[in-house]
């Protein structure tokens, strides 16, 4: 596979009815999974990248040769404008940020910086370039704005209460959302999302560190999963099914700011039940606050024990979604199940270590046809071990 990072002139022009869309974080999952969504819609995908020491496309490199990658940050207003004036995109997704809540209170000012002010960064790129009336603007806003709820469900007219540094800048950015479509007539949306997840899921998430601790624990590599806040509620969904909603809020009439969720909400310790049953173990949990173990019935063995390192400052004990209004004005409906999640994500972390989900873990789904969705990643992978998924990049 042979590409390049686009070199700074300026995109061709293409023809009228094709759609150019620039997304920032598209290494992320989100962005992964966008661009993908965005190429099978027929758009020309552009993303900005990081300059990193070692390789961090791993989630796009099986799309590598159908998008146009440019060096960019979030705290380079300078590089984030000459991105946009040379690619003139119709629509911009704005994924890029510091997304991790608890690294947030150790790195407050860069979370700040990146995730709250890099937003009005692209806002006022879009507005010097003259493109207020050409670009649409998605803002990748969060259930976090909500923290420390003051109601249940959580709807576009909740009141926000931010418990991190990382909440805190992103109610920065979706202001500034909504300052300039009000200012400038912007077509500009926020997506409020609640927590998604997949396969391709950052490894320092809960739902991820549990299903790749499963593996790790069946094969071996893993004596016991060190866990927080298990009591901690989310509201957790599937990010192939979050990225739709995305897209379908820059096609509407007029921009609004839109929940996206699934109305059901989990706590971390059933969810970690959930992946344990799947692979086969039969968990059971005793003691409470920092003294509760999850413990194999079978052998004894403690598979799961809390450790307050994981512990929040402050924490956002439950997230829980009300995606009426998704529904009624964008007809999105999540599709995956979180039995259905967890499966995909265990699938898919079992073939990372070798391993096969054992035939009685699809007993848990309601659906039996489930279809995974990691068999291009599980492709990508298989690739790169026998070395042809290589890329060779423009500097
Ligand atoms: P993610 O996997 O952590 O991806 C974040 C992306 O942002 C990566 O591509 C990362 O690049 C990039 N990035 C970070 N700092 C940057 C900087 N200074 N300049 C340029 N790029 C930078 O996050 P995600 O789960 O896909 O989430 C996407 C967006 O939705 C984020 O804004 C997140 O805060 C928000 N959100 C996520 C959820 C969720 O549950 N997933 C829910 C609500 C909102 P590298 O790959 O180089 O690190
Ligand atoms: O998976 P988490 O780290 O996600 P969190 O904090 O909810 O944030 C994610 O969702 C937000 C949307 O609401 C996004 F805006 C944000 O970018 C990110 O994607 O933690 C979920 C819960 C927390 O209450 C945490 O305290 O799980 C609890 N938890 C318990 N043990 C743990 C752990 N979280 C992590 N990361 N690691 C643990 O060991």
């Amino acid at each position: 596979m042979v590409n390049q990072i686009e070199s700074p002139t300026r995109a061709k022009l293409d023809g009228p009815d094709k759609k150019t869309a620039l997304i920032t974080g598209i290494t992320g999952q989100d962005g992964s999974y966008l661009a993908e969504f965005l190429l099978e819609q027929g758009y020309t995908v552009h993303g900005i990248i990081r300059r990193s020491s070692s390789f961090n496309t791993s989630r796009i490199d099986h799309i590598f040769s159908k998008i146009t990658l440019h060096y960019g940050d979030m705290i380079d207003s300078s590089n984030l404008s000459s991105v946009i004036y040379r690619v003139r995109p119709n629509e911009i997704y704005n994924l890029a940020a510091q997304s991790h809540v608890k690294v947030s209170f150790e790195m407050p000012e860069y979370t700040g910086e990146s995730t709250g002010l890099g937003t009005m960064r692209i806002l006022e790129a879009i507005r010097t370039c003259g493109l207020e009336k050409h670009t649409r603007f998605y803002q990748a806003s969060s259930s976090e704005l909500f923290g420390k709820v003051m109601e249940v469900p959580q709807t576009e007219t909740t009141p926000f209460y931010p418990r991190s540094p990382y909440g805190v800048a992103k109610l920065y950015a979706y202001w500034a959302v909504k300052n300039y479509r009000e200012s400038y007539d912007m077509f500009a949306c926020n997506g409020i999302l609640f927590n998604h997840e997949s396969p391709r899921r950052g490894g320092t998430f809960v739902t991820k560190k549990i299903t790749a601790g499963v593996a790790r624990i069946v094969c071996g590599n893993l004596e016991t999963l060190e866990l927080g806040n298990l009591d901690a509620q989310r509201d957790w969904g599937h990010a192939k099914d979050y990225v739709r909603a995305m897209w379908a809020m820059l096609q509407t009439e007029e921009a609004d700011d839109f929940v996206i969720a699934t109305g059901v909400m989990h706590s971390v310790r059933s969810f970690a039940t959930l992946c344990f049953q799947m692979a086969g173990f039969d968990i059971e949990w005793s003691g409470t606050g920092e003294d509760e173990i999850g413990v194999d019935q079978k052998t004894g063995k403690v598979l799961v024990r809390v450790s307050p390192k994981f512990f929040r400052p402050c924490e956002v004990e439950e997230l829980l979604g009300d995606p009426s209004k998704a529904k009624k004005h964008l007809s999105w409906t999540p599709t995956c199940s979180l039995k259905e999640l967890a499966y995909d994500m265990m699938y898919y972390d079992f073939s990372v270590y070798g391993l096969e989900l054992p035939e009685s873990a699809k007993t848990f789904l309601d659906n039996p046809a489930f279809q995974v969705t990691c068999a291009q990643e599980l492709a990508a992978r298989e690739r790169t071990k026998t070395g042809v998924a290589i890329n060779v990049r423009g500097v």
